[in-house]
């Protein structure tokens, strides 16, 4: 027997739905998965449910009888205020009533560095820091986690809230050497996210051992999150791409990147 009997993955259908789709079946007998858009197939241990997290009924359906949920479905970029506010703040909050009412333990989220975008590259910052979100949808991951705060304080309800940085199978700018999160590291964070015996509401930075990382994760050593890789390994490459940035962009002056140097997205 598994240790989960079903865990819930919702944003199935997007690279990091799809890595965790494979790489967390050991752990549960029954993986139900969801997202909008079509996720294939399911396998003999799957039960697939298309649909919006928008959809306060299907979000209600999909939680029933699970016992953890790993959330990464809504909206995964900056987009239209009513895009974000429909995918990630209605969405959300459909969510967490649906495990709230169904009973579910404990909820593993992408939250997101754009949460906290508009530091300076040279402030190292904790999960104490005040939010400084860079776009309409860094404001969705801090209401996310106020969210998440809330139903822990008021209900007991478990979240761990991954400040998920830059997560691909290899860095592809120069900020990534900061912010870089590979796939095994990744896994590893969600699979310690779910397994720690007490996580209360805990706010980690999703980043591997980077050099020149800029967020610390003392205050989540209770999740036991060791990552093994090094955007380093990647710096000769990367720099032979780009040309160096002007240090005043604040595509390289902030923790957010391109996302704090955006204009407006409604304008
Ligand atoms: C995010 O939150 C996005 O989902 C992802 O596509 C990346 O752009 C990442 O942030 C980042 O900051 O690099």
């Amino acid at each position: 027997m598994a240790r989960f009997n079903r865990l819930l993955i919702t944003g199935a259908a997007g690279n990091l739905g799809g890595h965790l789709r494979k790489e967390l079946a050991p752990l549960a007998d029954h993986l139900r998965l969801s997202d909008i858009s079509d996720m294939g197939p399911a396998a003999a241990n799957e039960e697939i449910f298309q649909g919006d997290v928008a959809d306060a009924d299907l979000m209600m359906e999909i939680t029933r009888d699970v016992d953890m949920v790993v959330h990464l479905g809504g909206q995964a970029n900056e987009h239209t205020w009513e895009t974000v506010l429909n995918s990630n703040i209605v969405g959300f909050y459909n969510m967490y009533e649906g495990c709230r009412k169904n009973g579910v333990r404990r909820l593993v989220w992408g939250s997101s560095n754009h949460a906290i975008g508009f530091y300076p590259r040279e402030q190292v910052i904790d999960a104490s820091v005040y939010p400084r979100p860079d776009t309409n949808y860094g404001v969705s991951k801090v209401f996310g986690e106020a969210l998440a705060q809330y139903y822990w304080d008021k209900y007991g309800f478990e979240t761990v809230s991954i400040r998920i940085g830059s997560c691909f199978p290899k860095p592809l700018d120069r900020r990534m050497l900061t912010t870089w999160l590979s796939y095994p590291d990744f896994k590893h964070l969600v699979e310690r996210c779910l397994i720690a015996p007490r996580v209360a509401h805990t706010v980690i930075y999703g980043v591997s051992d980077n050099d020149m990382k800029l967020w610390d994760n003392h205050m989540a050593a209770h999740i036991g999150f060791r990552p093994k890789d090094n955007a380093e390994a990647y710096r000769a490459e990367i720099e032979a791409a780009s040309p160096e940035p002007d240090p005043n962009d604040l595509f390289i002056a902030t923790h957010g990147g391109s996302f704090a140097a955006a204009p407006h997205y409604d304008d």
